[in-house]
């Protein structure tokens, strides 16, 4: 059995496409624990299908917790349940952005604790509806000492959605490979809101790119030694950006359903990782404050 801790889109997902009598979403306390989840699944390729999920009962024993809750939630999330499960047991996370990750493995350094990067793609268009709308690869790796042995196994199991998964042990240069693309695109998109290839054209967007990735590529270097040029991140945010040109950010939705967003774990973790290396960010200062004023925060 899998525990999943996040019932939004990527939750979703797994719960759709593992096996049935695989999953089961954890309630948080003060949660109903008597209710199934039911949705309707679209896949990426067949006919929808009515899904349903139950909650993980007391007795039952997860040999694996997916926690998909958003970045700013997780540590909070984590914590209220965490206790009923054997130190043993790994926990993937799969937040966005960078901070959270580190929060949870600081806490928890006795558990195995590991961390996934996923293209895959899944929104809900309405109420009930869960789509996946674009298929990828989900990579995971060890974020805790203990957690080094537990990465084939969480592989494995994974793979029984039928999702491609890989083991990657450098998972931390990974999420940084994403966090830069997060970076150089969703505040953009939240700020004009527009879809992510109308960025490219906005006098925003062109004033302030190559200073960005003139600090992003000086970050990614102290950070976790990746070395880019900011002209090569410039070409790899612009290609992702012109990939998914008609897509609405995670951020820009966010923004629009009036939802806290994840600017903290993205522009805004950035900026902090760059007070503490003495390292200017007035780019990621400046995006992080301007899309704080568009959100609840
Ligand atoms: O990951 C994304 C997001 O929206 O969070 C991108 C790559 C920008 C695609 O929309």
């Amino acid at each position: 059995m899998i525990g999943i801790l996040g019932a939004g889109s990527l939750g979703g997902l797994w719960g759709a496409m593992l096996p049935a009598g695989r999953a089961a979403f954890i309630a948080r306390p003060g949660e109903p624990t008597d209710t199934d989840l039911s949705y309707r699944f679209r896949p990426f390729e067949g006919p929808e299908s009515a899904v349903r999920i139950p909650l993980l009962r007391a007795s039952d024993r997860p040999e694996l917790i997916l926690v998909t809750t958003k970045a700013g939630d997780t540590l909070d999330a984590l914590a209220g349940v965490i206790d009923q499960f054997r130190v043993d047991i790994p926990i993937v996370l799969f937040q966005n952005g960078l901070g959270s990750q580190q929060a949870v493995a600081a806490r928890w350094p006795e558990r195995p604790i590991l961390a996934a990067s996923t293209t895959e793609g899944a929104n809900r268009p309405e109420p009930g509806l869960l789509v996946h709308a674009g298929t990828g690869d989900t990579w995971v790796g060890p974020l805790t000492e203990p957690a080094k042995i537990s990465v084939d196994s969480a592989v494995a199991r994974l793979e029984d959605s039928g999702l491609t998964i890989h083991p990657e042990p450098a998972i931390l240069q990974r999420l940084w490979q994403k966090l830069v693309i997060n970076a150089g695109i969703n505040p953009y998109t939240a700020i004009l809101d527009c879809p992510n290839g109308e960025i490219l054209s906005a006098p925003l967007y062109q004033s302030t790119i190559d200073e960005l990735c003139q600090e992003l590529s000086e970050l990614m270097n102290a950070a976790v030694q990746i070395r880019q040029t900011p002209d090569s991140l410039r070409q790899r945010i612009e290609q992702v950006a012109k990939n998914t040109a008609g897509n609405t950010s995670s951020m820009r939705a966010d923004v629009l359903r009036k939802r806290q967003t994840e600017i903290d774990f993205i522009n805004g973790y950035l900026a902090k990782l760059g007070k503490e290396l003495g390292i200017g960010t007035p780019v990621n200062q400046m995006l992080t404050e301007q899309v704080q004023q568009l959100s609840s925060h």
